[in-house]
């Protein structure tokens, strides 16, 4: 641990005259600031020195004091400040701003618990406080003296901002994320405390930071819905205060220009309170009329959807903002008036302007007000874009279409490639003679034919070697012996209802009872490897962590299936864990029933690093498919236009009796083959698939897929025998991935949404 700090520490010593010249020159000109309540960056040591080009040095530094860097990396935290993709998205954003020197900033709050760590007792889920920077953590410099105040009705608190330095690919400049954290106006209140009001110091104390322990504290509460709310004013407020006094120092008292070099990029409906915010900071503290204010407001923002599930319509109780800013009510309800007067004007009849108001009897609709002021609206696939122009946001789009715009999500081929399989990364170097791929990943479609047999065969041996890696890391962390000549099957993502991982499971159990039937049956050996969390108060994906264990335990345990098949769930999935699995993987798993994944971002790492995807026309698997062509992708399922002509009519249960095997897999969660230890849960989720419910049954068209699913995912192991057509297979993925580096996505925000060129300090 102090040989990792010690280092790290050094690291961030030499950056610290770059970090300042790039700061001081993004602040010059226009800027982009890009808001969001989730940053997933994983551990910084690796990634920083590899992109300072010191990973050499500092391998041999520490070896000359017999210290083996890896293990030296190993030792890192996560700083896990995020939940899954759209976190993680924002952190590959950040690393390709920096490396394509764009003044961008990222902005968000400095949980001081990561997501929990996730634990498995007996098959269950349990969770456990993630404290990763308790012990000390170099890459956060604290900025004390550029502090801000963020007041509530109820309280002021101050926001103390911590960096941390984000280093590009090859170039000097160093961008900054920005993070808050809240403490109180006085350390502590001797006052109180002296005058034995123990409590009273200690729980105002304890208040202020409560803003800032927690990413999404439980809000099935009251309480916890104002402390979301006070989390997302807290880091809006902040930031735009900071922002806002950025350009009077360069620019100037007069606003009016201030879109001209500011725009913020709100990722997701989080941080949606900065439009008020900044309405109010202009209104009330620059004297600016309000049309004139608004005029500003609707230049600056953009906003990005991630998700057509209903949880993206965020709307919160016009009574927590009454409580926590009554000014900003006041705004939120003028907004609402000058809307309402508006959509009038325009012709619109009253049902619908009552459906798209930002405020409707006492709730507040976080995500009419981003579509309402927003300049740009941007889906993150081209399916998902076409989804919220058609349904999600429909109504806005018929007033605003010029608004709307796709932005295909990306992956940092650095940490996902370069920096997780070195094997890889020299192979790609050795084919197209220069490490140039790794800051221009499209230059390697030049060589998608032009490769002799040789390269397929050190694609295999690539292969082999990282799942061999892999097995050793699995069996010191979850204690399960693999075989590295087995096919690896890989689905790694939050566990939920739409990405169906319930699906994979009834395929194990499945091929487990057709070999019980059979066991002459000539299958090829496969691992199937899980990784998710379940949201603490989410039952049911809980119950799909706890059948999947269960599944794993019936079928790793019986001898007489000779390890034909394995299932390995790896606890507390988080980045690090998956630079591991992800170079091992033979097979990305992308199963979401279609049209409910708006991208996916793990299929891209998987290609990059030779995957093939068995997925659903669902999210940018659509795009890989089409970037690989249909003879290098296993794709299956109903289609979204499939899906939506189908509603009324799909009955489980016709599928459940007359799909060969599948009465048998949903037999066996009530049957007594498998044990969810009196909870009940499985007999809710066989209730979730069969019955008829409020949403109706199998909402996910789980065992409507199935039969195509096993039937391509049969016919994928079969041709993994074909080592020769799976690596070449293997090699159009990798070779066609350029269009999924978030160097690409980046570069079409900064043209097309953000305005932006790139600002090289030398
Ligand atoms: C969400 C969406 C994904 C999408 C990411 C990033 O991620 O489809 O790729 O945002 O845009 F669901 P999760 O938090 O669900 O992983």
């Amino acid at each position: 641990m102090e040989v990792w700090q010690g280092l790290s520490a050094s690291v961030v010593g030499r950056i610290a005259d770059d970090w300042q010249a790039t700061d001081a020159a993004y602040k010059a000109g226009r800027q982009e600031h890009y808001f969001s309540a989730e940053f997933l960056m994983g551990r910084a040591l690796l990634n920083n020195l590899s992109n300072l080009g010191l990973v050499d040095e500092a391998r041999g530094a520490l070896a000359s004091f017999g210290i083996d860097l890896s293990q030296v990396l190993e030792r890192e935290p996560d700083a896990a400040l995020g939940n899954g993709g759209l976190g993680r998205l924002a952190a590959c954003f950040l690393d390709s701003c920096a490396t394509l020197e764009l003044p961008v900033t990222g902005y968000g709050i400095l949980y001081r618990y990561g997501l929990f760590k996730q634990l498995f007792d007996n098959g269950f889920q349990t969770e456990h406080p993630d404290p990763w920077m308790e012990e000390g953590y170099p890459f956060v410099i604290r900025r004390e003296e550029q502090q801000r105040i963020v007041r509530y009705a109820d309280m002021w608190v101050r926001a103390i901002p911590h960096d941390m330095p984000i280093t590009g690919y090859g170039t000097c400049n160093v961008g900054t994320l920005r993070l808050w954290k809240a403490e109180p106006m006085e350390q502590f209140d001797y006052q109180a405390f002296n005058s034995q009001h123990f409590t009273d110091a200690i729980v105002e104390r304890e208040r202020t930071s409560d803003i800032s322990r927690v990413l999404y504290p439980n809000d099935t509460t009251f309480e916890g819905k104002v402390l979301r709310v006070r989390q997302q004013y807290f880091f809006c407020s902040a930031s735009l205060q900071e922002i806002v006094d950025n350009y009077i120092e360069h620019h100037g008292e007069d606003l009016t220009n201030f879109a001209r070099y500011n725009s913020i990029q709100l990722n997701d409906t989080h941080p949606v309170l900065s439009i008020p915010e900044l309405m109010r900071i202009l209104l009330d503290e620059h004297g600016m009329g309000w049309d004139e204010a608004w005029e500003v407001v609707t230049h600056t923002f953009a906003y990005t959807n991630h998700t057509v599930l209903a949880e993206a319509l965020e709307k919160w109780e016009m009574q927590i903002f009454d409580r926590l800013f009554p000014r900003i009510s006041e705004i939120v309800r003028e907004i609402d008036r000058r809307f309402r007067e508006d959509m009038n004007k325009r012709g619109l009849d009253g049902q619908t302007i009552e459906y798209m108001a930002p405020v409707s009897g006492n709730q507040v609709r976080m995500a009419w007000i981003a579509c309402y002021a927003s300049y740009s609206i941007n889906g993150v696939a081209a399916l998902h874009t076409e989804i919220i122009k058609r349904e999600t946001l429909r109504e806005w789009h018929a007033i605003w279409p010029e608004r709307f715009n796709n932005k295909t999500n990306g992956v940092t081929p650095r940490r996902w490639l370069n920096q997780c399989n070195p094997r890889l990364a020299s192979l790609l170097t050795e084919v197209t003679s220069s490490d140039a791929w790794v800051k221009d990943l499209s230059v390697l479609a030049d060589y998608t034919d032009s490769v002799d047999d040789s390269v397929y065969d050190r694609l295999n041996e690539i292969k082999h070697a990282n799942k061999a890696d892999f097995a050793a890391w699995v069996a010191e962390r979850e204690g399960v012996e693999i075989d590295p000549d087995a096919i690896f099957d890989v689905q790694i993502k939050r566990l939920h209802e739409y990405k169906r991982q319930l699906l994979n499971a009834f395929y194990i159990l499945d091929l487990y009872f057709r070999i019980k039937g059979d066991p002459t049956l000539d299958v090829p050996k496969r691992v199937f490897v899980f990784g998710a969390k379940a949201a603490p108060g989410y039952i049911r994906a809980k119950a799909i962590i706890k059948f999947i264990s269960e599944v794993a335990r019936l079928v790793n345990n019986d001898e007489g299936i000779d390890d034909r098949i394995k299932v390995v769930f790896v606890h507390n999935y988080n980045v690090s864990p998956a630079e591991h699995i992800i170079p091992a993987a033979d097979v990305s798993e992308q199963i979401s029933m279609a049209g409910k994944e708006a991208s996916g971002t793990s299929n891209m790492k998987f290609m990059m690093n030779g995957a093939l995807t068995l997925g659903t026309l669902d999210g940018a698997n659509v795009e890989i498919r089409d970037a690989v062509g249909d003879d290098n992708a296993y794709i299956f399922g109903a289609t979204e236009e499939q899906l939506t002509s189908l509603k009324q009519d799909y009955d489980p249960r016709w599928h459940y009796e007359n799909v060969s095997g599948l009465k048998r897999v949903i037999d066996a969660l009530t049957d007594g083959t498998l044990d969810d230890n009196g909870s009940g849960w499985f007999h809710d989720l066989r209730q979730s698939l069969m019955e008829p419910g409020w949403e109706g049954p199998d909402v996910y068209y789980v065992l409507g897929d199935f039969e195509s699913y096993r039937d391509v995912k049969d016919k994928m192991a079969a041709d993994h025998a074909d080592a020769h057509g799976w690596a070449r297979k293997t090699w159009v993925n990798i070779t066609k991935s350029g269009r999924f580096s978030s160097d690409r996505t980046i570069r079409d925000y900064a043209e097309q949404v953000w305005r932006l060129d790139p600002t090289p300090i030398r």
